[in-house]
């Protein structure tokens, strides 16, 4: 083929599908992907915020979004599955942010900020819907509950090869806090992630919000944003409890205020998902949720994923 027919072509072909380009033509953020099994099979799930629903002007949706997927490259979109009226005890003003869910004894749960300063935690038969506030106080609040943190928001929930449910979560400084078998009450105090060999000298190196931990080869990874901008980086450890060593970065800043990252490994292969300003329209409030694929190098450490093509 002449080499500028070649190049037109190549041109006209729209990026594969998983390699970055929005899952949606709607604007969502804060991705929480997962492989559920239902007595209907097993699919994708991805929990979202709902930025579609917002003033445009600040992260004031009320509600959650969910997408589905059978084969991770066409993703349906399948409505509401929740909203922050479930938490009868949510302020009136209270805003649905990033949330996760897990799925664990035949059930759903579902964790979110409720608020700046609460966590809630709902549960459901099904990952589509029906949810129910799951206690009737929040999972996590910061007027109650010692060492919580200023802003106890983003929470992510990892169980380990012994069931063990650790919830992550908090700006600025990283929490951890064990989960009874419930899932859905805090066991023991909730402790301080340390982070170790954060570069020295580089304030934007630091903790911003956005925590997710991942384990891999019996490896802990823990990564997150550096704030706002922010980069996703990464930090390793033997344990889901820490420390985590500082490794390096996973995606490099966006041209928006935030960056919010989850990493889903499947079937033998690994995804990192985030959110950015991909759609027509877009911005630091009207976010839109890509993937791409996650790769290892020989030494276990992650590989930057290159930015999607605007
Ligand atoms: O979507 C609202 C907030 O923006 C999330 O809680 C943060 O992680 C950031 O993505």
């Amino acid at each position: 083929m002449h080499y500028l027919a070649a190049a037109l072509l190549a041109l006209a072909i729209p990026a594969a599908a998983g390699i970055g380009q929005p899952i949606a033509q709607r604007f969502n953020a804060d991705p929480s992907p997962h492989y559920f099994t239902t007595q209907a099979g097993g699919k994708f799930y991805l929990y979202a915020t709902d930025d579609a629903s917002n003033s445009g002007k600040y992260w004031d949706s009320t509600t959650w979004r969910l997408y589905t997927s059978s084969d991770m490259k066409t993703w349906q979109d399948a409505g509401i599955p929740l909203d922050v009226k479930v938490f009868k005890w949510a302020r009136p003003d209270a805003k649905a942010w990033a949330p996760d869910a897990v799925q664990r004894n035949g059930r759903f749960y579902f964790y979110a900020p409720v608020g700046g300063d609460r966590i809630g935690v709902a549960v459901s038969n099904r990952p589509d819907g029906g949810f129910a506030d799951a206690r009737t106080t929040p999972l996590v609040d910061k007027a109650r509950d010692a060492n919580a943190g200023d802003e106890p928001i983003d929470p992510a929930v990892f169980i380990d090869r012994n069931g063990q449910a650790w919830l992550y979560f908090g700006t600025r400084v990283p929490k951890v806090v064990k989960l009874k078998a419930d899932m859905t009450t805090l066991d023991g105090p909730i402790l301080d992630v340390a982070i170790t060999g954060l570069p020295a000298g580089d304030p934007k190196k630091v903790y911003g919000e956005a925590p997710f931990l991942h384990e891999r080869n019996g490896t802990y990874y823990f990564t997150f944003s550096t704030g706002w901008p922010g980069q996703i980086v990464y930090a390793t450890g033997g344990s889901p409890a820490g420390p985590f060593a500082y490794r390096g970065v996973v995606l490099d800043y966006l041209e928006i205020s935030t960056n919010h990252q989850a990493i889903l490994e499947h079937g033998g292969k690994s995804w990192l998902f985030y959110h950015d300003s991909l759609l027509p329209g877009g911005g630091s409030h009207r976010r839109s949720i890509a993937v791409a694929p996650l790769e290892y190098d020989e030494q276990g450490g992650i590989r930057q994923v290159p930015l999607a093509p605007k």
